[in-house]
């Protein structure tokens, strides 16, 4: 059988790509169990800088195989606690940037997904549905989190009430996304981007996402501190000492070592 997860890695990018095309990467558990270990997988790996979460085919993630929910001997709250929870868990907490490149439509759990990586890249024909509302679900796996920090409570309440489609365009404007390319290149764009992300000093963003996430839920005295304790480790490191040595010999810093 095709493996629901395939996996590749070129120039320490490793690309993780959900595989069932036929059902837009709608997710069953045995995908959403292997995207998770993948993920950790990557984080295990030195070889690895930047990881990446794609769709394959015209779909990013439909969601929630809805094949797959009658018959389960799990209740909502016991499946969610084993497969989806666990996924946006590792993701946020992944030491290494994770970017979600939205090939096509990211409905349901799939919108939460999209939403999940620390940088957005969307095709021209991407879109995102806040879905779950058309089978009078509630929005799961940090959407309901993610999108108001995004867009404001009204706005996000009107997206999960409505259901409706929002496209590339408007998911640039709203904020949902951080660049959008063309279809025909989208990879391609994808990669470079990536590649360029690897190349920055992978201790400082580490760090780096490690300090926003804290503020998010912080006050900013507590923000502060953060930063002044996260700075400490940041510049005891070999990759501040090399910014500062390359800037004073006004040459490009090499923060890529063996
Ligand atoms: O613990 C729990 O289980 C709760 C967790 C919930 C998390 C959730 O994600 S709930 C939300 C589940 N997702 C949905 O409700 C989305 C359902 N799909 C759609 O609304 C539409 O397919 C899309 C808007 C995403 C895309 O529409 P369109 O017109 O581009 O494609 P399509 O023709 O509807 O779908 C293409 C195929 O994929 C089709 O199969 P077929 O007819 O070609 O054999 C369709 O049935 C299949 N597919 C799409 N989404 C799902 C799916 N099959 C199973 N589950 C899906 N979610």
């Amino acid at each position: 059988a095709e493996p629901v997860i395939l996996v590749e890695t070129r120039a320490g990018v490793r690309t993780l790509s959900l595989n069932r095309p036929d059902k837009l990467n709608a997710a069953n558990d045995a995908l959403l169990l292997t995207l998770t270990e993948e993920l950790k997988a990557a984080d295990a790996d030195p070889a690895v800088r930047v990881v990446v979460i794609t769709g394959s085919g015209r779909g990013f993630c439909a969601g929630q195989d809805l094949g797959d929910v009658s018959g389960r001997d799990m209740t909502f709250t016991e499946h969610l606690n084993h497969t989806y929870n666990p996924l946006i868990r590792t993701i946020r907490g992944l030491s290494k940037p994770v970017i979600t490149a939205v090939n096509g439509v990211a409905a349901g759990a799939g919108a939460s997904l999209a939403l999940s990586g620390d940088i957005r890249l969307w095709a021209r024909s991407a879109s995102l549905i806040e879905v779950f509302s058309n089978i009078a679900l509630v929005p799961d796996s940090g959407s309901t989190w993610f999108l108001p920090r995004l867009v404001g409570y009204h706005r996000a309440f009107e997206l999960m009430a409505l259901a409706e489609r929002v496209g590339a365009e408007e998911g640039l404007r709203l904020g949902l996304c951080e660049r959008v390319y063309p279809d025909e290149s989208f990879r391609q764009d994808v990669q470079a981007y990536a590649e360029r992300l690897a190349a920055r000093p992978a201790n400082a963003l580490r760090l780096t996402k490690q300090a926003l996430n804290a503020a998010l839920t912080s006050t900013l005295d507590q923000a502060l501190e953060k930063e002044a304790e996260l700075q400490q480790l940041a510049g005891d490191h070999w990759e501040h000492a090399e910014g500062v040595a390359a800037f004073k010999a006004r040459r490009a810093p090499e923060f890529v070592r063996e």
